[in-house]
């Protein structure tokens, strides 16, 4: 272990290795100078001294034996490598190359958390609207917001895309996101499209009087984005949603603090599965799709339940939460457990996948106030229509925010869309 006077200037990752026989300390001096100056023993003393800098440090190895407690049946560590800023340039590729490129495929090893430098954090503005600021756009803070998915959206032209917002919208919906397959085609271009919905948003304000975030699916070439965003923005757009990981980090970073894309982004998790599922290989979820999501300037981050259709176990989901809202990210923690000076905007946490009325009362005993709950088949899918569908969430919504159990809420004010949800997906709790 190392004694370093400045943590300021180092990342930390910390690793969960399993490994039934193997020297922990060994494995972590390989990552913290393989991943770093390369070779340290071998070098003579004068090159020790220039390369010091550079070098990796060991900042803890907690060991873990099989049977020390019930939840443990097998031998892992906890490994902690701080990495100094002087290696590498303030891009999330250049970290996560730096602390999880090579040894990623090197045995049964997680990177499950990260703690940031002052220097690399400052050069994140994080979230440009952050949770408060959706809600601002939205005008609404008084409760969980709600947000509908299109479904059926390939190979449909502009009109049937239209009928499909209006009833959402209709419905009680605060935000509306493109389905993440849906990318350029002819039938329903990005301006076209948004022009649209935007149309479509205004008619159903006259009915709802709620104002409607329409996040549209960025897509196109890398270094056509701007451009397409651009373009969006130009015929209306109010929010996008993009595929972060397909991607990378740095790509959601550049689009999030251009100046002029000034709206909301919504991170989509398409392919987190190759990271956060496996106990023994990837990245924690609350590290892919919590705080690089936050810090990468996602303002709204979607994630699979422990409710629906795409299990996450309940764990990791407040894990997610926590990154969200909270600003444990810098490498401070070490001394103390200080909060980061530039504090992040929070992120609006988005449970999704198979969510329908019947789950709502878990969703805000899980995450609260400031959540928006999110359906795609959860709405399409209701008995009485697409508008039924939204209105049963809404008051599935004001049941839960009551504390009113949902079957008591629908049977004494007369809801029939949300006594039918109920009678077809039933209510977990
Ligand atoms: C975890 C992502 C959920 C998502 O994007 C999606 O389309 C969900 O649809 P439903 O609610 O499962 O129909």
């Amino acid at each position: 272990m190392t004694n370093i006077s400045n943590w300021s200037d180092y990342c930390v990752a910390t690793y969960r290795c399993y490994d039934a026989k193997a020297d922990f300390h060994k494995k972590a001096l390989g990552i913290a100078v393989g991943m770093t100056v390369g070779s340290w023993t071998d070098l003579p003393e004068t090159k020790k001294q220039s390369m010091q800098k550079h070098l990796g440090h060991i900042v803890s190895i907690e060991v873990h034996e099989p049977g020390e407690s019930p939840e443990v049946t097998e031998r892992y560590a906890d490994i902690r490598i701080a990495y100094p800023d002087v290696n590498f340039t303030s891009e999330l590729s250049a970290l996560l190359i730096t602390i999880f490129g090579k040894v990623s495929m090197d045995g049964k090893l997680k990177l499950i958390d990260v703690h940031f430098s002052e220097r690399f954090y400052q050069a994140f503005q994080g979230p440009k609207f952050g949770l408060d600021g959706v809600r601002d756009l939205l005008g609404v803070h008084d409760r969980p917001l709600f947000m509908s998915i299109f479904k059926s959206v390939i190979g449909h032209d502009l009109a049937g895309l239209r009928e499909q917002f209006l009833a959402m919208s209709l419905g009680g919906v605060d935000l509306i996101k493109d389905d993440e397959i849906l990318f350029e085609n002819p039938l329903t271009p990005i301006d076209k499209r948004v022009a649209i919905c935007r149309e479509a948003a205004e008619e159903a304000k006259q009915t709802t009087g709620q104002n409607i975030l329409y996040a549209v699916n960025l897509t196109g070439p890398t270094f056509k984005l701007r451009e397409q965003a651009k373009k969006a923005i130009d015929a209306g757009a109010t929010a996008f949603l993009f595929n972060v990981l397909a991607y990378g980090f740095d790509v959601l970073h550049e689009l999030s603090s251009d100046p002029e894309i000034n709206v909301p982004f919504m991170a989509h998790p398409a392919m987190a599965g190759c990271f956060y599922p496996s106990q023994y290989h990837g990245i924690s979820a609350n590290v892919v799709l919590g705080k690089l999501m936050r810090l990468a300037g996602a303002d709204i981050v979607l994630f699979p339940s422990p409710y629906g259709s795409v299990v996450m176990p309940r764990e990791e989901n407040m894990a997610i939460k926590h990154a969200l809202l909270t600003q444990d990210f810098a490498v401070d923690y070490l001394s103390e457990g200080a909060d980061a000076t530039n504090k992040l905007k929070r992120s609006f946490a988005v449970p999704s996948a198979g969510i329908h009325p019947g789950l709502v009362p878990l969703i805000l005993r899980d995450f609260g106030h400031d959540v928006i709950v999110n359906a795609g088949g959860g709405i399409f899918g209701h008995p009485m229509g697409t508008v039924a569908g939204g209105q049963a969430f809404r008051q599935a919504i004001s049941a839960s925010q009551n504390g009113i159990d949902l079957q008591s809420y629908a049977s004494s004010n007369g809801c029939a869309e949300l006594q039918s949800a109920i009678d077809t997906w039933g209510v977990r709790s």
